[in-house]
């Protein structure tokens, strides 16, 4: 049996990586609309060798689909995922457009794949850099309890899309060749001052607010809440770019309410379905990103207990942001939505 699929942002970063997955995954297709703007509608894409033409993303575009991955943004996503839920298809969303949506669930199939089934037509997918937080902290929180999370992140310039990818190869080259630096995506493409990045670290991602963090940390904060479904973790984080393609890094340090013996803890991780354990500081052996691109696990090292606090953990994690951050996670809702009944 296979199923109607359209993919909405097919052009993109992440569409691209969709297709990808679509297709190393063997998804049950019965037929694949790529849906992009009007700027891209006629244009060809590859999807298992063959040429797919491009369509404009509307309304009507959905009549017979039955999952719609969307990754168009925010503002698309909130004008087209009720148009094609209305039509019949389940849409998971990649975009923030649903995410605290209290009727949407927000879903991470290794920690909470239940809440899949009270889906009203949407369901999103978190932030990068939450989904991969949340993934391998969730074997330690269902054993030990968690209290609290402190995060800060290295992030890969494709999570701002491929307009920052071309930025950051084309600045590396300028500076190399001794020519002028252009600066016109990062650090927020829909802000007018512009950084460097690089050879350089920007700590800012997406918009501040009046508390101080940036939008892309306050999303760390609620998203996690709501995938662990529970508001009285502590969470604290600073999101900050790196000159990266591909691969989210996060230095990340929990306490846990029960005690905990390091031994136990690297079983569990080595056990967690989705999680690879590389920590083996004696042969230099811990994720990077440059490793972990194009792989759709999630990495974890640099395993310590805190030096004060016996209930806290230094880890490192490390995933590809387009893949387990993205593509691969909005694939495998859609995986599980077949092997559960729900489509
Ligand atoms: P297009 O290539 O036609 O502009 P990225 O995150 O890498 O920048 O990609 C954004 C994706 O969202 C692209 O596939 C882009 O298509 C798509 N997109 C942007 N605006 C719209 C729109 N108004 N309707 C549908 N798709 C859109
Ligand atoms: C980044 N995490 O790396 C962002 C991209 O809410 O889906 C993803 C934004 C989002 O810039």
């Amino acid at each position: 049996k296979g199923y109607h699929v359209a993919v909405v942002g097919a052009t993109g970063a992440v569409g691209e990586q969709m297709l990808k997955m679509l297709e190393t995954r063997q998804f049950p297709l019965a037929s694949l609309k790529l849906l992009a703007s009007a700027r891209s509608a006629g244009n060809t894409v590859q999807f298992k060798g063959q040429d797919i033409v491009i369509e404009e993303a509307t309304p009507e575009a959905f009549e017979g689909v039955q999952i719609a991955l969307f990754s168009a943004g925010g503002s698309v996503s909130k004008a087209l995922a009720p148009e094609a839920a209305k039509r019949g298809a389940i849409c998971v969303d990649n975009t923030s457009a649903f995410r605290m949506d209290p009727n949407v669930p927000l879903v991470v199939p290794e920690v909470n794949p239940d809440a899949m089934a009270d889906h009203n037509g949407i369901i999103a997918n978190p932030n990068c850099s939450t989904i991969q937080m949340v993934a391998a902290i969730e074997p330690l929180r269902a054993r030990y309890g968690l209290e609290r999370i402190i995060v800060s992140t290295y992030q890969a310039v494709s999570g701002a899309g491929a307009k920052a990818i071309q930025e950051l190869n084309d600045q590396t080259k300028a500076i190399v060749n001794g020519e002028e630096v252009k600066k016109e995506v990062l650090p927020v493409g829909s802000l007018p001052k512009k950084h460097q990045i690089a050879f350089n670290v920007i700590p800012q991602i997406d918009t501040f607010l009046d508390n101080g963090f940036t939008n892309e940390e306050m999303k760390m904060v609620r998203e996690t809440k709501k995938i662990f479904g529970d508001d009285s973790v502590a969470v604290a984080a600073t999101c900050v770019r790196i000159p990266v393609v591909k691969g989210h890094s996060e230095s990340v340090y929990v306490e846990l309410k029960d005690d905990f013996e390091l031994e136990d803890v690297r079983r569990l991780l080595a056990e967690a379905p989705g999680i690879v354990l590389q920590d083996n500081p004696e042969e230099q052996d811990y994720p990077m990103p440059a490793d972990a691109a194009g792989k759709i696990e999630t990495f974890v090292g640099r395993l310590r207990r805190d030096l004060d606090n016996p209930r806290g953990l230094h880890m490192w994690i490390v995933s590809d942001n387009l893949l387990k951050g993205a593509a691969w996670n909005a694939v495998q809702i859609a995986e599980e939505l077949v092997a559960r009944n729900l489509v």
